[in-house]
């Protein structure tokens, strides 16, 4: 397929799952992730979800999975065969040796980090995320992309701050251990567990993307697992 046609071919492909492109990278010869067939990647493509978009599809896939981490699993069969047909390496964000997203969306998109530790989008806000990155040879070309300044920039308040019960948010990042013995107690389980992170949350930027309630929990059980 010649190379100007790929974004066009993943969007449709990808479009009934709710994932959606998010960004591509152009590498310098040499400086991209390493190809299966031999060779290191031109050009990289992040795909993911805005807002809810894959929890219809994902929690329909769901009910017929009874295997572990269900989330990755699908990401798996949705991209797999689509990164086969296009001749693309799949790299997938739980699998290790971590590849570095977030530092790709940063580069793809312009995206910088909220006091979170997740990357905070002008328009999204908190709420969207990676389910995977096709890897090129070829230079399949780019498309534009607001590259507007990060919203946390101008956030006076900065409710993200302070609305953590478990204080795991500050300036210097998110600590994990405090989060995660805030979540075992009653105070937690009622309130992060069941509804998702305070903290998150708490952040104005676009919150008609929040998450339904469904992938909130999903996630929240996740990360105490
Ligand atoms: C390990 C990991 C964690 C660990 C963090 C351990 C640590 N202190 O680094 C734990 C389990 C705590 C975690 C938690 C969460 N994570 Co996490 N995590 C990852 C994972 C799998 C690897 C990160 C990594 O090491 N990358 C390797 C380096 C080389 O990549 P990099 O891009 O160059 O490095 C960046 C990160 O390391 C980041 N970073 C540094 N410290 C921390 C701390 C946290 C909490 C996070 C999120 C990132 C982060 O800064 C670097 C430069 O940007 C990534 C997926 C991925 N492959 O990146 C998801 C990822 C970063 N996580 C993500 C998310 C959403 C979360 C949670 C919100 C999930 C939840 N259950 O709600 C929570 C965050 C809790 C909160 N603060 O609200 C998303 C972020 C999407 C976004 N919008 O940016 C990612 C990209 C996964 C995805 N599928 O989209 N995570």
């Amino acid at each position: 397929m010649p190379a100007f046609g790929i974004l066009q071919e993943l969007e449709s492909a990808l479009e009934p799952s709710g994932i959606r492109l998010r960004g591509v990278v152009s590498f310098a010869e040499g400086e991209g992730p390493s190809l299966d067939e031999g060779g290191s990647a031109l050009s990289v493509v992040l795909l993911g979800n805005v807002g809810g978009s894959i929890w219809p599809g994902f929690a329909a896939w769901r009910r017929d999975y009874f295997g572990s981490d269900p989330l990755d699993a699908w990401s798996k069969a949705v991209i797999g065969p689509v990164a086969e047909r296009l001749g693309a390496t799949a790299f997938y964000p739980s699998d290790p040796p971590y590849m570095p997203f977030q530092r790709w969306a940063m580069r793809a998109e312009g995206l910088k980090a909220s006091p979170l530790g997740i990357l905070i989008h002008p328009r999204y806000g908190l709420w969207h995320g990676y389910r995977g990155a096709l890897a090129f040879r070829d230079d399949i070309g780019t498309r534009p992309s607001a590259m507007e300044p990060s919203p946390c920039d101008t956030c006076a308040g900065k409710p993200c701050l302070s609305a953590c019960p478990a204080g795991a948010i500050s300036l210097s990042g998110f600590a994990v251990d405090p989060c995660r013995a805030h979540l075992v107690t009653a105070e937690g389980q009622a309130g992060c567990m069941s509804s998702g992170c305070v903290a998150r949350n708490a952040c104005p930027v676009g919150a008609g993307y929040r998450y339904p309630e469904a992938q909130l929990r999903f996630h929240m059980d996740a990360l105490f697992s």
